[in-house]
């Protein structure tokens, strides 16, 4: 038996160390990794379940293709050779971007960046993805007032008096964040949670508002009217780092509690309540999630809410701070760019295309000149993660040719001609860096690849090489087969930080240059090199007003929508997003497929609980078990997403693919629903 030290690469705030044992070829277990001080203990039961998920017997090992629409298995060469002939064929009769290459956040690593490298540099372009499914409208609120992302390290928010959970239940999405949060509140810290449910992150709260999904920027404008008009401000912070204070007075003095009360359905007394822990206690640090940016006003909201941490100093200061993304780890440029947004102009000019992430369907419909041909995908699960199914459904349909890179026969891989075998996050190593976690970490190679995976930096050398390409030529390009070209690749990287692979072997290595407490030396690379109350970026970047305002969120507030109910699809405990259900561990605690309902909206419909429902709107329906509990607030409907529409739903059938309004991100939330009784269960 022997011990790796390795790290969890799935898009998650976490970003586990962990100790991985194997024996004889198959990993036996998953150990913490205490010297990971924010993650020191074990891992989640997605880590645990690497156990069952590295050997499963369901991966796809070989290349598959589809003859007459049943996957049968072929080998490399086959499949190698009737993509390049499909890849040669394209560019010459449309030009290489009528492919479109796209990724998603399946496995983090620097070595992703290759797969960039044969589109641009090897078939000489391609179309890709702008934007981003996940988080964009927030990191460029944030972006925009501070002048970066980042935050105090996790173990910081055990010196916070107050937390505020905003739109974020790291119960389920961080659950290791659970552990310095409850530590600050048996030290006396009070908690504050801010969420339309009442999740299992609000069990030690002394405040939980559940406002109406998406009005959240009124409720923190009249926040923080009332702390103006109480003199809670603090006046030194502003006057030395804050610019555009006096119009931010000026400005929220006609956002009242009254007023916010309306729009968000949250009584005044607790608006008044909140605005007074929020004045009164120090040091607040504020951890806002994702989820409440996935609407077309998330940009807005974010900042309308980071106004509250600047009017009371709460910035650059043990246990004061901004917790949304702390990108402090990626010292690596290469990483940067799956994580950043694309604006449609930036990219390399005439080569490279992009169309948007988050209208992925109707783009690729959209695209002329020439027509998408085709399609590449890796990392991700389109027809399950991406707004709108049937859009993109329709537009994979009407290709002529789809290669998927994946480990399972997911929602996305089905509808494919070609199934290549993904590796996994044992089969070849790589550095990854965390967006919570202070960390640089390698992901080690411990396993031979399964079967005849190949991971994807191989794949692209073989395709090249079949296509014709030079190896002198691809050695500039592309990294060659071969363990020794990984790990020298990725030494030379580390160098550059005096850091080597064996010492990442032994352990996590904090990001070289980290702040501890982000923002301590009050530098904020802003255009102003203050922090920016008021944007001019806003109006310059994106059309939008320099000063945070409430804007009703597009479909939730129109008034003779059929469709009363709000559909939130969060994230949810046992997966990430559309990975992990298909084990059986997995699914044996996670059981079906649910849509949670308060209920006082079901009883208006005749519906008990466990009874079969249709949830429906004007773009698609899913049948699906109703589940009562008030822990919805009433008005509100909840299927968390990432279930497979073989798995029985597609939550995403029922969201439309629209951007947020700055980042370019996806407004997964802007969607109103009905639902009605299907069959009783009794
Ligand atoms: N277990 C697990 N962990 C994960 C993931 C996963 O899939 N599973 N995914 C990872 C990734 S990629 C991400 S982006 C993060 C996301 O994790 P979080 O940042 O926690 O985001 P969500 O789960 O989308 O939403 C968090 C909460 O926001 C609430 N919410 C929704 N709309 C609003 C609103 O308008 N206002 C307010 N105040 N609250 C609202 C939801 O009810 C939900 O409880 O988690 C990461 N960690
Ligand atoms: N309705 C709704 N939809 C949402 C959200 C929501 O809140 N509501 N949240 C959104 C968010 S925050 C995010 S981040 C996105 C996530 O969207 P995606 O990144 O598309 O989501 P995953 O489900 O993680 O799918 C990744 C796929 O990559 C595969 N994979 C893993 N490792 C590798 C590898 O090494 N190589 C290859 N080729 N494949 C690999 C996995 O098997 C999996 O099928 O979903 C978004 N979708
Ligand atoms: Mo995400």
């Amino acid at each position: 038996m022997k011990e790796f030290v390795t790290a969890c690469p799935r898009n998650c705030y976490s970003t586990c160390s962990l100790v991985v044992q194997v024996d004889n070829g198959r990993i036996t277990a998953i150990k913490p990794m205490p010297l990971n001080r924010a993650t020191p203990f074990n891992g989640c039961v997605k880590g645990q379940s690497y156990v069952e998920r590295a050997h499963s017997p369901d991966r796809i090992i070989y290349p598959h293709k589809k003859v007459n629409g049943r996957f049968k298995r072929i080998s490399w060469d086959e499949a190698l050779s009737i993509i390049a002939e499909k890849l040669s064929f394209i560019k010459e009769k449309y030009g290489q971007q009528a492919v479109l290459f796209y990724s998603a956040s399946g496995m983090s690593g620097l070595l992703n960046d290759f797969s960039l490298k044969f589109w641009r540099d090897v078939y000489g372009g391609a179309t890709t993805v702008y934007g981003n499914l996940c988080w964009p409208a927030g990191l460029e609120a944030t972006r925009l007032t501070l002048g970066e992302n980042k935050h105090n390290v996790p173990w910081d928010l055990e010196n916070a008096k107050l937390i505020v959970l905003w739109g974020k239940n790291p119960a389920e999405s961080n659950v290791h964040e659970m552990v310095p949060i409850n530590n600050a509140l048996d030290n006396g810290a009070k908690l504050v949670v801010i969420d339309p449910r009442r999740t299992q992150s609000t069990q030690r709260a002394s405040l939980l508002v559940q406002p109406f999904p998406s009005t959240d920027a009124a409720i923190a404008l009249a926040v923080s009217n009332i702390i103006i008009q109480n003199n809670w401000v603090d006046y030194d912070f502003i006057k030395q780092y804050v610019l555009g204070y006096e119009e931010f007075k000026e400005h929220v003095k006609q956002y009242t509690s009254q007023w916010a009360s309306e729009i968000s359905g949250v009584p005044v007394d607790l608006i008044e309540k909140l605005a007074w822990y929020v004045g009164n206690i120090k040091p607040m640090t504020i951890i806002p999630g994702y989820g409440m940016q996935r609407y077309t006003n998330g940009g807005q909201t974010t900042r309308a809410i980071l106004a509250l941490n600047i009017l009371t100093g709460n910035i650059g200061k043990p246990g004061a701070c901004w917790h949304y993304a702390n990108l402090q780890s990626y010292v690596f440029d290469d990483v940067l760019e799956p994580l950043s947004y694309y604006p449609p102009e930036k990219p390399d000019g005439k080569i490279r295309r992009t169309i948007s992430t988050a209208r992925l369907g109707q783009d690729m419909l959209a695209t002329k000149n020439p027509e998408l041909k085709m399609i590449w995908v890796e990392r991700g699960n389109p027809l399950t993660q991406n707004p709108n199914t049937s859009r993109v459904l329709e537009a994979f349909r009407k290709l002529d040719f789809r290669v998927v890179v994946e480990q399972f026969f997911t929602d996305t891989a089905l509808e494919a001609d070609i199934i290549l075998p993904a590796k996994n996050m044992f089969e070849q190593s790589d550095i990854i860096g965390s967006y919570w976690n202070p960390y640089v970490q390698l992901k080690q190679k411990i396993l031979e690849p399964a079967g005849e995976v190949k991971p994807e930096t191989e794949i692209y050398w073989c395709l090249a090489q079949k296509m014709g390409f030079d190896k002198t030529f691809l050695e500039d390009v592309l990294l060659p087969p071969g363990d020794e070209h990984v790990d020298r690749f990725l030494e030379s990287k580390l160098n550059k930080f005096n850091l080597s692979l064996e010492q990442l072997k032994r352990g996590p290595v904090l990001a070289p240059g980290l702040q501890e407490i982000a923002f301590s030396d009050f530098r904020f690379s802003t255009p102003s090199g203050k922090i920016e109350l008021l944007s001019n970026q806003m109006s310059e970047l994106w059309d939008e007003s320099p000063l945070p305002v409430y804007k009703p969120a597009v479909e939730l507030f129109e008034d003779k929508s059929p469709f009363p109910l709000f559909l939130m699809s969060p994230n949810t405990k046992n997966r990430i997003h559309s990975q992990f259900n298909n084990l059986k561990i997995i699914s044996l605690i996670s059981g079906e497929p649910v849509v949670q309902m308060n209920p006082n909206d079901a009883a208006e419909r005749g519906i008990n609980d466990g009874d079969m429902v249709e949830v429906y709107n004007h773009r698609g329906a899913v049948s699906i078990k109703a589940q009562l509990t008030y822990e919805v607030r009433k008005g509100c409907v909840v299927i968390p997403n990432g279930w497979w529409r073989t798995q029985g739903v597609s939550v995403n059938m029922l969201s439309e693919g629209r951007e947020t309004d700055i980042g370019h991100g996806s407004a997964f939330h802007n969607n109103r629903v009905e639902v009605r009784l299907i069959k009783n269960s009794k």
